[in-house]
């Protein structure tokens, strides 16, 4: 799995800008840990990410998320005065959740407690998602991932990428995906093992979704998993941890409430149990 890991990062076109973001990532960290006894810090991701199909890239696979859960929870975050590092998916069809929750924290951006960086594709999503891990390394348990993004599974190896656009025409187009290695254990294992970690899981089939949610909180030795169902998804999700599962629904009677506003106070909970815990 290493050797896996190290050939898809060798082997990934190089992050544009990558000192200027690594730069900002730094201020932004070192701002927010010594700011009034130090914030915590929450890694925010999401959106989906897209798969290039050509190196200058015209056509593309994509995967499911309006980016609405990443925006809301990250709006809920800095109310709850975390320091927010958004990674979120630059698109104009993402640009409407992005605009309803984040782009009117104008006051957080200035302040200093919300810190956005854009990705598109799977090669820019886990290159920065590893830069930020390391670089949140040192704030260990007052750190928090909230993995919300929909990663892809499958990719095209950058070296196995035509570089023009594929031509049409000749019939049938046969692409061969290689499988994204699964970065989660390495993020808790080595990028950032004291950080508190939440992952979701996506499921169409409710049959199956509790059982892969347990399945991959065993596995990756996350601190909970967000279970969550395609078109209930805005309604309830279930937090899965080693204490039990809990049922996390919208208030509906209340028209202007999120599922993420009791999602939140929820995960805030806990982080600060885990807080605790790691001080004693
Ligand atoms: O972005 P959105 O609000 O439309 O949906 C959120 C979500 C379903 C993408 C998210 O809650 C989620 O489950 N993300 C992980 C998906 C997965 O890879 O399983």
């Amino acid at each position: 799995m290493e050797d896996e890991i190290s050939s898809f990062f060798e082997s990934s076109p190089p992050q544009k800008n990558m000192e200027e973001i690594l730069e900002n990532l730094n201020e932004f960290i070192k701002l927010n840990s010594s700011s009034q006894g130090g914030r915590r810090i929450v890694c925010v991701t999401s959106g989906g990410t897209t798969v290039p199909l050509e190196q200058r890239c015209v056509r593309y696979i994509d995967n499911f998320s309006s980016g609405n859960r990443g925006a809301a929870s990250t709006e809920n975050f800095v109310k709850a005065g975390y320091a927010v590092i958004f990674l979120y998916r630059s698109s104009y069809s993402h640009l409407e959740a992005v605009k309803m929750a984040v782009m009117d924290q104008q006051t957080a951006v200035a302040e200093g407690s919300l810190l956005k960086l854009p990705f598109s594709t799977i090669y820019e999503y886990l290159q920065m998602l590893r830069l930020i891990a390391e670089a949140l390394k040192d704030v260990g348990p007052c750190s928090m991932f909230y993995l919300a993004a929909a990663v892809s599974d499958f990719y095209v190896p950058w070296k196995s990428m035509t570089e023009h656009k594929i031509e049409s025409g000749s019939g049938p187009l046969d692409i061969r995906l290689a499988q994204v290695p699964k970065m989660l254990s390495v993020l808790r294992s080595n990028w950032a093992p004291k950080a508190f970690c939440i992952s979701f899981k996506l499921e169409t089939d409710s049959k199956i979704l509790m059982e892969k949610a347990t399945k991959a909180l065993r596995k990756y030795k996350v601190h909970a998993v967000v279970a969550n169902e395609l078109s209930t998804r805005k309604e309830e999700v279930v937090v899965v941890s080693s204490s039990g599962n809990v049922v996390v629904r919208r208030e509906c009677d209340k028209p202007e409430s999120f599922v993420e506003d009791n999602l939140i106070r929820l995960i805030v909970d806990r982080h600060s149990t885990y807080i605790k815990e790691s001080h004693n």
